[in-house]
């Protein structure tokens, strides 16, 4: 079979998958009295049956299907595979929200190569039932309909989408919004840093970035955004493992640079 064979018929697959997950989800979605909910760190660190639930369905599915892949998805870890494709996942990204009843989730999947490189990123948004999409090299779209990143907003007109969790130190976060705001720029912290990324994609935010996010949060939304135009900071970065995290940053780009200033400045103090 051709690389480009194999690929295609992941993407297939990965397009009934994601809609099937995100039925799955919304049911749940819709019952959220009913939901048995856990925490993991701490009590923003949550996770529900939900999660659970959509993970084991996907990956339950990718093994019949795709038996020799890599897997790696939030709940359940990471199992090598033979075949050189890995399949990265988050079943509910965004899981706080959901919990809460906010419509600010999302599904995620990223499928990489043996070299690390994302080839596809799915990520669908269930409750508006958008549905972003990018295969490497062959551009970005939502909906169908091909998009772009905003090439025309600056810090002083757009919306940056900023992560922050228990991860990381929250003067770090605190230092970030203090300068940004004091640039005349906005931010907004959606839950999602998955559906906020793919959002850069759309020309919606000017870029998004949080201090520390895991590979099935971001990898999807980082290949949709370079296939839309944008800029991406390598992720996880430079000594770190795809396991451990990292920084994420996705931008316009000509907001990259004078948003990763203000980043270093805030890192500063
Ligand atoms: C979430 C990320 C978000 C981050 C949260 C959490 P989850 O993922 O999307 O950007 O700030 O701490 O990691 O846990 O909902 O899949």
């Amino acid at each position: 079979m051709s690389f480009a064979s194999d690929l295609r018929q992941r993407l297939d697959l990965a397009r009934k998958l994601i809609d099937e997950a995100g039925k799955l989800a919304l049911a749940h979605f819709a019952d959220l009295v009913h939901l048995r909910i856990d925490s993991k760190l701490n009590g923003q660190d949550v996770v529900s049956a939900a999660d659970r639930g959509v993970e084991a369905l996907i990956r339950g599915t990718l093994a019949k299907t795709f038996p020799e892949d890599g897997f790696l998805g939030e709940e359940s870890g990471l199992a090598d595979g033979r075949s050189g494709w890995r399949w990265t996942v988050d079943p509910i990204d965004g899981t706080s929200c959901f919990v809460h009843g906010l419509s600010s989730w999302c599904v995620s999947i990223a499928l990489s190569d043996a070299d690390e490189h994302t080839r596809l990123g799915l990520i669908l948004a269930p409750v508006s039932g958008d549905l972003y999409e990018a295969v490497h090299g062959e551009g970005a779209r939502l909906n169908g309909r091909p998009i772009k990143v905003d090439t025309q907003t600056s810090l002083e007109t757009g919306l940056v989408g900023l992560g922050a969790s228990h991860r990381v130190p929250a003067q770090e976060v605190a230092s970030l919004l203090e300068m940004l705001l004091a640039r005349g720029g906005m931010f907004v912290r959606s839950g999602s840093g998955a559906l906020s990324i793919a959002e850069v994609a759309a020309g919606r935010l000017a870029a998004y970035y949080e201090p520390h996010i895991n590979a099935w949060d971001c990898l999807a939304g980082l290949l949709i955004v370079r296939e839309a135009g944008g800029f991406t900071a390598d992720f996880p970065g430079a000594g770190r493992h795809l396991l451990t995290g990292g920084p994420v940053l996705a931008a316009a780009p000509q907001i990259a640079q004078p948003l990763n200033d203000l980043i270093a400045s805030a890192r500063r103090h």
